[in-house]
C-alpha cells in the first residue's frame, strides 16, 4: 500500500492535547488501539483522487492527516506507522516530509515504516475501528491477522466495541483544543455565510452563491465538512445547488458548513430571501421556526435529555401553527399525534465534531444512550442524537417547516386531516423550506451559540445581506 504524499499536510495542532487524548484513551482502554487513516479514493483513475480526508477516529489521535498511515496506541507508547516516500513522488510532488516531521507533528514515540506494522503488531490483539476504505480495511486485516470490514462500524463487536465505546467516551466531551478547532471551523463559516448572502438576488443562479461560499472555506484552508446545499426547493432536504435562477419570491436555504485546517466541522443552515426582504407570509413561517429553534436552544444544558430537546422544537413549531391557523387543535394532543412531523420531519440535530454528524460511522453507538432506541413513528425516528446532554459536548439545533408534496398527500396528513386547514395552508405557498441551524456547546449552565455570529433575526438577516 502506497500512499501518494501530493495528499499530505501538516497542520499545525496542539501537540499536548493530541499526547493527553493518546493518555486517556490508554486510561480506559487497556489492550493496544490500531487506528488507520485511511486511503485516498479514485475518482475516474486511482492518479486522480478524491481530496483525502483522514479518519476521523485516527485525526482525533493523532492530529496529521498522512494518507496509509496508522496509529497504534499501546498503553504508555503510541508509534505512527507511515508510508515511505516513493523514488518518483519528488518528481511529481516535491519534498516530502520526513518521518521526523511526523513525529514532530504527532507527538508519538516513534515512527516506523507502514511495513514495520505487522512484525511489531503479531500475537499483540491489538483493538480497531472500520475504515471507510476497502484497501485500508484488507491492509488492517492483513497485519491483524483477522478479517476487518470497511464501513462495518455499525457492527463492531468485541475488542473493537469495547474500543468503540473508549473512544466515544473522549470524543463526545470536547477538550479545550476541540472546542478551539470547532470556533475555527465557525469563523471561517462566517465568512462563508456572509459571502454568500451577499450574492442572493433576483437573477443570482444558485450554483453561483454556493461557489461564492465555497471559495471562502478554500481561501481559509477549509474545506466543506458536507455537500453544500444552497437551494430554493428547501423542501428538498438534501437537494444540491443547480443552475436553477432565483426569482424575486424565492427563498435560499443554505445549508453551509466549512471544516478547519485540521478537519474539525461545523455545520450551519439560514434562509435568504431573494429580494432583500421577506414576504409577510414568508415572515410569518419564518418566525415560527426562529421560536422553535430558541426555544430548544434554550434546554441545551447539561442533564437534560436531548429527545426532549427535539420535543420542545416540534411543539414549539405546533404552537406558531396553531396561532397562524394551518393546525387546529390541542398543542399537547397534536404533538402526542405526530402532527409536527407533516411539517418538520426530521430531527432537530445531532453531534458535532471532527465529523458533521459527530461519530456516525459507528452507527446510533455515540448519537443514543445505552439502552435507548430509535422512535418507530415518522419523523421522530430521524433523530441522531438520544443521550443526556454532558458539558463539552457540541450538537446542532436545527428545526425546519416544509411543505412536502408527498407528506402532504400521504397517510400522515390522511389521518390528521381534521387537524390541517388547507385553505390557509394555500396562502403560505412562497415557503417550500425553511431551516435554522445553528452549532451549540453545552456549558455548566447556560449554552453557547457558536455560530451566534451569522445573523438569525429575520432583520438583520436582511442588513446582513447588504452589508
Ligand atoms: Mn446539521
Amino acid at each position: 500500500v502506497r500512499a501518494a504524499p501530493a495528499a499530505t499536510m501538516l497542520v499545525p495542532v496542539d501537540v499536548f492535547a493530541l499526547r493527553r487524548r493518546r493518555e486517556r484513551l490508554a486510561a480506559s482502554f487497556a489492550s493496544p488501539a490500531l487506528l488507520a487513516a485511511g486511503l485516498p479514493r479514485a475518482r475516474n483513475y486511482p492518479a486522480n483522487p478524491y481530496p483525502f480526508r483522514a479518519e476521523s477516529h485516527y485525526l482525533y489521535f493523532a492530529g496529521t492527516s498522512i494518507p496509509g498511515a496508522a496509529l497504534l496506541i499501546d498503553g504508555p507508547r503510541s508509534v505512527l506507522f507511515a508510508p515511505a516516500p516513493a523514488e518518483d513522488d519528488a518528481l511529481w510532488h516535491g519534498e516530502a516530509p520526513t518521518f521526523a516531521d511526523y513525529k514532530d507533528s504527532s507527538g508519538v514515540d516513534d515512527v516506523l515504516p507502514l511495513e514495520a506494522a505487522e512484525e511489531v503488531l503479531r500475537a499483540r490483539d491489538a483493538a480497531t475501528l472500520p475504515p471507510n476504505d476497502d484497501a485500508t480495511a484488507a491492509w488492517l486485516s492483513r497485519v491483524l491477522g483477522r478479517p476487518v470490514r470497511a464501513r462495518a462500524g455499525a457492527s463492531v463487536e468485541g475488542a473493537d466495541a469495547a474500543l468503540a465505546d473508549a473512544v466515544i467516551a473522549l470524543r463526545l466531551r470536547h477538550d479545550e483544543a476541540a472546542v478551539a478547532e470547532l470556533r475555527a471551523a465557525v469563523a471561517i463559516t462566517v465568512r462563508a455565510h456572509h459571502a454568500g448572502a451577499r450574492r442572493v438576488r433576483p437573477g443570482a443562479r444558485e450554483s453561483e452563491v454556493r461557489a461564492a461560499i465555497e471559495a471562502e472555506m478554500i481561501a481559509a484552508e477549509g474545506a466543506p465538512a458536507y455537500r453544500s446545499i444552497v437551494t430554493t426547493r428547501g423542501e428538498v432536504l438534501h437537494k444540491e445547488a443547480s443552475p436553477h435562477v432565483l426569482g424575486p419570491s424565492d427563498l435560499l436555504l443554505v445549508d453551509a458548513g466549512s471544516e478547519s485546517p485540521s478537519g474539525w466541522a461545523s455545520d450551519v443552515t439560514r434562509v435568504y430571501p431573494a429580494a432583500g426582504a421577506f414576504s409577510p407570509t414568508q415572515r410569518a413561517l419564518y418566525d415560527v421556526v426562529l421560536a422553535a429553534n430558541r426555544a430548544a436552544i434554550a434546554l441545551v444544558r447539561p442533564g437534560v435529555r436531548y429527545r426532549d430537546v427535539h420535543l420542545r422544537a416540534a411543539r414549539t413549531i405546533v404552537e406558531g401553527l396553531l396561532h397562524l391557523r394551518i393546525l387546529r387543535g390541542d398543542p399537547d394532543t397534536l404533538v402526542e399525534r405526530g402532527a409536527h412531523a407533516l411539517f418538520f420531519p426530521h430531527g432537530v440535530g445531532h453531534l458535532l465534531g471532527l465529523d458533521v454528524h459527530d461519530m456516525e460511522d459507528l452507527g446510533d453507538r455515540a448519537g443514543y444512550a445505552p439502552g435507548r432506541t430509535r422512535a418507530e413513528r415518522f419523523g421522530d425516528r430521524y433523530l441522531r442524537l438520544d443521550r443526556d446532554l454532558q458539558p463539552g459536548m457540541a450538537v446542532t439545533i436545527e428545526p425546519g417547516f416544509y411543505q412536502v408534496p408527498a407528506i402532504l398527500g400521504g397517510p400522515l396528513a390522511e389521518t390528521l386531516h381534521d387537524a390541517l386547514d388547507r385553505d390557509v395552508l394555500a396562502r403560505y405557498a412562497d415557503v417550500r423550506g425553511i431551516r435554522l441551524e445553528d452549532d451549540v456547546l453545552v456549558g455548566e449552565g447556560a449554552p453557547e451559540v457558536l455560530t451566534h455570529a451569522i445573523p438569525i433575526d429575520p432583520d438583520e438577516v436582511a442588513r446582513w445581506m447588504k452589508e
